[in-house]
């Protein structure tokens, strides 16, 4: 499987750093870290994590025929992450559209995707191992692998199954599939939300993910097929 490793003890974020120097770098190049300084959620939200205790790493697509992908690049990520945690006989893992990996009803990952197209795209992927703590004010309740699983994890194990997988999914792309683990897995499905699109707001029902991995609210007895944006549980 050709990919690229690189591992910083501490680093400022792992996105951040294949951002800036993604034209020095290969596609597929995985930057891992024990700890980031300023780990980056979605619109400038933070990413925190305990030093040596999680999973965080971010990986780079250069290929221009998986880069007309990229508006899905999160969802078959986040799809990966679950196929992985289940292989540690964790019930109960579920994706919330788009980008957050649950277990119990508690957030295990978090999935942040940016770039400049059609040049390259960073995904960058922070999940919860070994920590047992976390702090107050996160927008969801949190939990680890270790937590669910009732034991330590071993982080480089578990990276040697996930980039691999991640790489083998992407290069084989098998859409159907990817879609059909997601409409299992589906956090969303038949809940009340507040969908965030473009400023404008709607409140509606999920009632499924589409075959172009939107999330279908209906709203009003209107069918609204979402692309992007910030979805609240009502
Ligand atoms: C995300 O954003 O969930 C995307 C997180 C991506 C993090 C990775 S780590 C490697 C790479 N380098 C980076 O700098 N980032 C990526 P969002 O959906 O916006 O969620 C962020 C929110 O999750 C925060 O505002 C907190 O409320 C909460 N949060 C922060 N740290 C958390 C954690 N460790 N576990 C669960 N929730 C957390």
């Amino acid at each position: 499987m050709q990919y690229h490793q690189i591992h910083f003890q501490e680093i400022d974020s792992t996105n951040t750093y294949l951002k800036n120097t993604y034209k020095l770098l290969s596609n597929f190049t995985f930057v891992s870290t024990d700890y980031q300084s300023h780990g980056k959620g979605r619109n400038d939200r933070t990413w925190s994590s305990e030093p040596g205790e999680n999973l965080m790493f971010s990986f780079l697509i250069k290929d221009k025929n998986l880069l007309k992908q990229s508006p899905i690049i999160s969802l078959l990520s986040a799809v990966e992450v679950a196929k992985v945690l289940e292989t540690y006989k964790i019930k109960h893992v579920s994706i919330k559209w788009p980008n957050d990996v649950l277990i119990n009803d508690k957030k295990v990952c978090g999935v942040l995707a940016e770039g400049q197209l059609p040049d390259y795209m960073v995904v960058g992927i922070g999940l919860n191992v070994n920590q047992k703590k976390f702090p107050e004010g996160l927008r969801r309740p949190a939990t680890s692998l270790c937590l669910e699983h009732k034991k330590d994890i071993n982080i480089e194990e578990l990276k040697e199954k996930l980039f691999p997988q991640l790489v083998d999914s992407l290069i084989n792309l098998n859409l159907n599939k990817s879609l059909e683990y997601f409409r299992i897995h589906n956090y969303l499905l038949n809940k009340r939300v507040k969908a965030i699109v473009n400023n404008q707001t709607f409140i509606g029902e999920v009632v499924g993910i589409d075959d172009s991995f939107c999330l279908q609210v209906v709203t009003h007895g209107m069918l609204l097929h979402i692309d992007s944006g910030e979805i609240e549980i009502l």
